[in-house]
């Protein structure tokens, strides 16, 4: 059986539109729909449910009171009775038709979940650039917050499909509007099972959207609520300690080559710098990223070298830009090693340990 989820706020004027569309998906035998509605105004609920009738729809409506999208979405997957779960907006954005060839894509090729992405080749959105810069942003960062998300491109849709064996044991508690990215970050899938579809994300017909300024607020708080609990933070300052226990081997080495062996300093400087980059490399391959170590050593190495010197020249770069500027030279080099750093916490998250 198939349960789709449909969170409701203020969308009385859409859903016998919506309900018209989801009859003509006959290609899915056995479904039942959960309307979750959050106390709407517009007596959103008490419409689906005579609408429902009308239309001899499967559906149960339920008033989640005060609980936001994504809490609302959640009572939706206690209630389900399926095997398969979609949840999608009601606000006809996204095109219902879809559903039954996600189900069949999914049943066929295996798969955990289907994300219907907006940003895939092939997709088209029809919403503003503030809107899509803020999502852009939004899945940026949820790839540094839920790293096992980074090879997908739409980690903050509300249309997907995923197996509900997958929430067993998974304790969800998301808050706003990004009920995906919690199951990203918390459900038990195979990873090889995700896959992103294209679709034609349309405008809004009737209402407006409720995702405001407050939800951008409560999304970047979640994303945060994420990082912790995928213990990221803990991994960006073990990256940090050995960063500093780099530095200490840098200037330690620089000095005792230049005082004690005689060397010209600047080939100190050039030994100390590949010193520094071959102890942070062990030291990261065995601590912070110990779990990720995959493929050859000598390729990671060669690659971690590689995001090291750019990352001296993103941090010469900043240091020379801000100096000219105006500020003094040490502060400009405060700025250059921390976004060097994150630079190259970046391109180790993404490309050495991958
Ligand atoms: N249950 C519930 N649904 C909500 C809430 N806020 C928005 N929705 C619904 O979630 C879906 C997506 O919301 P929408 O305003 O279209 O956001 P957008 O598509 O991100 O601009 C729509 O079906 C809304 O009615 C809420 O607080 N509770
Ligand atoms: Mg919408």
């Amino acid at each position: 059986m198939l349960s789709i989820i449909i969170p409701t706020k203020n969308e009385a004027l859409n859903i016998e539109k919506l309900f018209r569309r989801l009859k003509r998906i006959r290609k899915i035998k056995n479904s039942e729909i959960i309307l979750v509605d959050s106390n709407s105004k517009d007596g959103t609920d008490i419409i689906a449910k005579k609408l429902g009738k009308k239309y001899k729809l499967n559906i149960r409506v339920f008033n989640t009171g005060e609980l936001d999208l994504s809490n609302s979405v959640i009572v939706g997957f206690k209630k389900a009775k399926g095997d398969f779960i979609c949840v999608m907006d009601a606000d006809l954005q996204h095109p219902p038709e879809m559903i039954a060839l996600m189900l069949k894509k999914m049943k066929k090729e295996n798969k955990d979940i289907i994300i219907v992405s907006r940003f895939v080749k092939g997709s088209k959105v029809g919403f503003s650039l503030w809107r899509k810069f803020v999502s852009k942003v939004f899945i940026f960062l949820s790839h540094i917050c839920v790293p096992k998300t980074q090879n997908i491109r739409d980690t903050s849709t509300g249309f997907f499909i995923f197996r509900k064996k997958i929430l067993k044991k998974a304790r969800l508690k998301p808050d706003g509007f990004k009920i995906l990215l919690e199951i990203l970050a918390k459900a038990h899938y195979d990873y090889d099972k995700i896959i992103e579809v294209p679709f034609s994300f349309g405008e809004r017909e009737k209402e407006k959207s409720k995702f405001n300024f407050k939800q951008t607020y409560v999304a970047f708080k979640h994303l945060l609520k994420l990082f912790r609990h995928q213990k990221e933070h803990k991994r960006f300052l073990k990256f940090c300690i050995i960063g500093v226990s780099g530095f200490i081997l840098n200037e330690g080495l620089l000095w005792t080559l230049t005082e004690f062996a005689g060397l010209f300093y600047l080939i100190s400087s050039i030994i100390a710098i590949e010193a520094s980059i071959l102890s942070n490399f062990i030291l990261n391959d065995v601590w912070t990223f110990r779990r990720e170590r995959k493929g050859r050593l000598l390729k990671r190495l060669f690659k971690f070298n590689i995001a090291r010197i750019f990352a001296l020249l993103v941090n010469l770069g900043i240091l020379w830009i801000l100096t000219a500027l105006g500020l003094h030279y040490l502060v400009s080099n405060i700025f250059g090693i921390a976004i060097a750093t994150i630079f190259t916490y970046l391109s180790s998250l993404w490309w050495v340990w991958k």
